[in-house]
């Protein structure tokens, strides 16, 4: 038995070191299972570089440059292409969503597959986010729905997603503080309770971080905080964050606009929790 297992690490390791994308997506099928996802066939599939990037390409031709430039890493011609359609009057929700988000998400898939590299990500972040701001400033100040906060839960680094809901959650007229990543729970307490919030969004990546969202959800209920924490990020289910209380599972940036929406309006996270599935 010994033997075999000495004989399978060295098949796997093999395999890191000859197809590092295979192997990545193994393991990430094997912790996805772990955590309660059920695997469609499609993400077993391995798609082409163009099936990605054709999966992902907005079909209006505007986004689809802007979605080019976030993949080329461009932070200059995002930010020039951004401004060029907010004054040719696009919506700067939209054009996050249908614009800037794709273009990540299609270096995010490409990065999985081992081709994109650590500094391309960065670079496409960067440029993201010169897009943003932008559509922030449109944006202007809007009267407030609600205080909330966004963070990434304690030893995660991960801040796409993170920055994506921030940037939904404010185009829908939230007051939204950024906690930032690697944030533990006595943080995310002293905020709310410095601040009044109204709902908490929390992101994690990773399967050996998502019990930080379960510890700010349960600190917060400790300190007698009514803030609710609204769970979402890859590494986290719904089954995983109906383990614990305080606590409201969503998938995308539009149900952590719909949570915070109930949230503010006075109901409770049982009933949103409800509501929601
Ligand atoms: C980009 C990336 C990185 C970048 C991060 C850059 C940055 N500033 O974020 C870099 C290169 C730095 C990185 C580092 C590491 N990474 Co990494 N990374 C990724 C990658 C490719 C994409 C993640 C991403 O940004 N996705 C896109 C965003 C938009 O998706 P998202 O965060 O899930 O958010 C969306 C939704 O979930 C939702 N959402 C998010 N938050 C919330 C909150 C609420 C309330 C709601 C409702 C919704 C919601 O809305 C968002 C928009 O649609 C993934 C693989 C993958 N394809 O997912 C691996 C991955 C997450 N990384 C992984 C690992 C292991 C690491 C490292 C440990 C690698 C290493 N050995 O050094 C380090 C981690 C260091 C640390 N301590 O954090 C693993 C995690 C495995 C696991 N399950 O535990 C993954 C899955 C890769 C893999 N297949 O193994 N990584």
């Amino acid at each position: 038995m010994a033997m075999h297992l000495a004989i399978l690490a060295e098949e796997i390791l093999e395999m890191k070191a000859k197809d590092p994308a295979r192997y990545n997506r193994l393991i990430q099928e094997g912790m996805l299972a772990e955590l309660g996802f059920a695997l469609s066939t499609k993400s077993a599939e391995q798609l082409s570089v163009d099936e990605i990037k054709a999966k992902y390409c907005p079909k209006d031709a505007a986004y689809a440059t802007i979605s080019d430039a976030v993949i080329a890493g461009n932070r200059t011609r995002v930010v020039e292409l951004v401004r060029a359609a907010l004054q040719q009057g696009k919506d700067p929700t939209e054009l996050v969503t249908h614009a800037l988000m794709p273009g990540i998400q299609t270096l995010c898939e490409l990065y999985d597959l081992g081709n994109a590299f650590v500094p391309e990500i960065l670079m496409s972040n960067n440029a993201m986010l010169g897009g943003i701001k932008l559509c922030q400033e449109k944006l202007g100040k809007i009267p407030t729905k609600g205080k909330l906060a966004a963070f990434v839960a304690e030893g995660d680094l991960h801040d796409i997603g993170k920055n994506i809901v921030v940037a939904i959650l404010r185009a829908n007229g939230f007051e939204v503080l950024d906690l930032g990543r690697d944030v533990s729970a006595a943080t995310v307490a002293a905020a709310a309770k410095e601040n009044g919030l109204q709902m908490i969004s929390g992101s994690t990546l990773m399967s050996t971080t998502k019990v930080g969202l379960k510890h700010t959800a349960e600190t917060l209920e400790e300190e007698g905080l009514k803030a609710p924490l609204a769970c979402g990020g890859a590494a986290v289910s719904k089954n995983f964050v109906e383990t614990f209380d305080n606590s409201i599972y969503g998938k995308s940036p539009l149900d952590a606009v719909k949570i915070a929406t109930e949230v503010c309006s006075g109901k409770s996270w049982k009933d949103v929790r409800k509501n929601l599935h």
